[in-house]
């Protein structure tokens, strides 16, 4: 089992008081706190060997070139890739994305399909919608029931000979919904389509075996599990990469130039082009060893305790809507107070040091069909507590009581 209160120790920023009130953070599904690890691995990576990569033989550029592959080599093993050829460092989950949409764009055209589901986060609807555009290809959604679910019988009569990409999110940033990756994937493989999963909010707090998975595609951020901003991910079958038309051109991500023509480096640097964000990577590098040493599967664990118990007494309080599905759901609940705007409720929560995040959380169709001005989240990481969920269900309460008031 995970012990958030020694796990606390390593975060420094979670002994700050705001408005003279520990924080309660729990906006993790936007970004996560960092440990001493992290902080400490980039500080170091400056003070002791900052320098280029590829670029020389000094001491200091092999010391920050090594560091540089390793944290390549980490990501492949944490994410059950066959090598670090498979691994592309990005700037975010979004990058990720718009280097795979652009990419396959190229390989479409008019009449072909793209299917998405309705739980999307603009990062991964918006890129297709732009090379559904440039293309003439059609958008087609999966729809999702009253639970917040995939409605996966759909799946079927979706997907065609048409088909030629699977996008989805494997997690939901707002209802929470974990979707079934395998199911989806086999059969969007057997209809001969490529798989583009969105691992935003899995690859932070589950085990994800891209490998066992079988998807063509995976993108995640290093913010969202421990690891510094700037700094993202993006996985590719080497079969498929060897195919990708880089996005940008210039240093590093060559092998050969002449005055005409240039030849493409070996994956994965071709897609990775310029000086990259060595720093990044060492964080991100700390972080995937921290994260294994709590062990991903105890780190969900404790998230469904917590979310159980969050739902538990957030259902209690009158007036209150819950979002997303009832049993199995990642480490979040989103609600939304009856009348009360989602800003006004995460502003009232702030005054009680509870940082969450009120509105569309980028997923404005979601927002729409659920019939809300969007919704307020509080979502959850290793460093969080019971305790911090009674505080956050208390303050709700009382603030839903105020408002209730208000109304009479
Ligand atoms: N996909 C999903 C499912 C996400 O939740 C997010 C960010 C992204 C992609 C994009 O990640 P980025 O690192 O490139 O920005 N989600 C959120 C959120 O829910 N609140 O703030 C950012």
């Amino acid at each position: 089992m995970l012990n958030a209160k020694k796990i606390r120790e390593d975060f420094p920023i979670l002994k700050r008081k705001v408005y003279g009130k520990p924080l309660v953070y729990l906006d993790n599904a936007a970004t996560t706190q960092k440990p001493m690890q992290v902080i400490e691995a980039i500080s170091r990576y400056y003070r002791e060997y900052n320098s280029n990569v590829h670029r020389a033989v000094h001491k200091l550029s092999q010391e920050a070139t090594e560091a540089y592959e390793s944290a390549h080599e980490k990501v492949s093993n944490f994410i059950g890739a066959k090598g670090i050829q498979e691994v592309a460092f990005t700037k975010n989950a979004t990058e990720s994305l718009n280097l795979v949409a652009n990419s396959l764009s190229r390989q479409l055209s008019k009449g072909d399909e793209i299917i998405l589901t309705q739980m999307e986060h603009h990062s991964n609807m918006v890129p297709w919608q732009q090379a559904a555009k440039r293309t003439g290809a059609r958008l087609k959604y999966i729809e999702i029931d009253g639970n917040g679910e995939l409605k996966m019988q759909q799946l079927q009569s979706l997907i065609n000979k048409k088909t030629k990409i699977v996008a989805f999110t494997h997690v939901s940033n707002v209802l929470g919904t974990i979707n079934p990756a395998k199911e989806i994937i086999s059969a969007a493989k057997d209809a001969g389509a490529i798989t583009v999963m969105d691992g935003a909010q899995s690859v932070p707090h589950m085990p994800v075996n891209a490998q066992k998975l079988g998807c063509d595609f995976l993108a995640f951020s290093s913010h969202k599990m421990l690891g510094p901003m700037g700094i993202g991910v993006l996985y590719g079958k080497d079969e498929l990469l060897e195919k990708m038309e880089p996005l940008l051109y210039g240093g590093d991500m060559v092998s050969e130039v002449s005055f005409e023509d240039a030849k493409w480096n070996e994956l994965p640097w071709r897609l990775e082009a310029g000086t990259p964000d060595v720093a990044g990577a060492v964080g991100l590098a700390a972080a995937i060893d921290y994260l294994l040493k709590i062990g991903l599967e105890n780190i969900h664990d404790h998230e469904k305790l917590l979310t159980k118990l969050a739902i538990e007494k957030l259902q209690q309080i009158a007036g209150l809507a819950i979002y997303g599905p009832e049993a199995e759901r990642a480490g979040l609940a989103s609600f939304s107070i009856n009348g009360v705007h989602p800003h006004d409720v995460s502003a009232l929560l702030d005054a009680e040091g509870i940082a969450v995040r009120g509105g569309h959380h980028c997923a404005m169709p979601l927002a729409r069909l659920l019939g809300t001005f969007g919704s307020t989240r509080a979502s959850f990481y290793i460093y969080n507590t019971a305790q911090e969920m009674e505080k956050l269900a208390a303050a709700v309460e009382k603030l839903a009581a105020r408002m209730g008031k208000l109304r009479k």
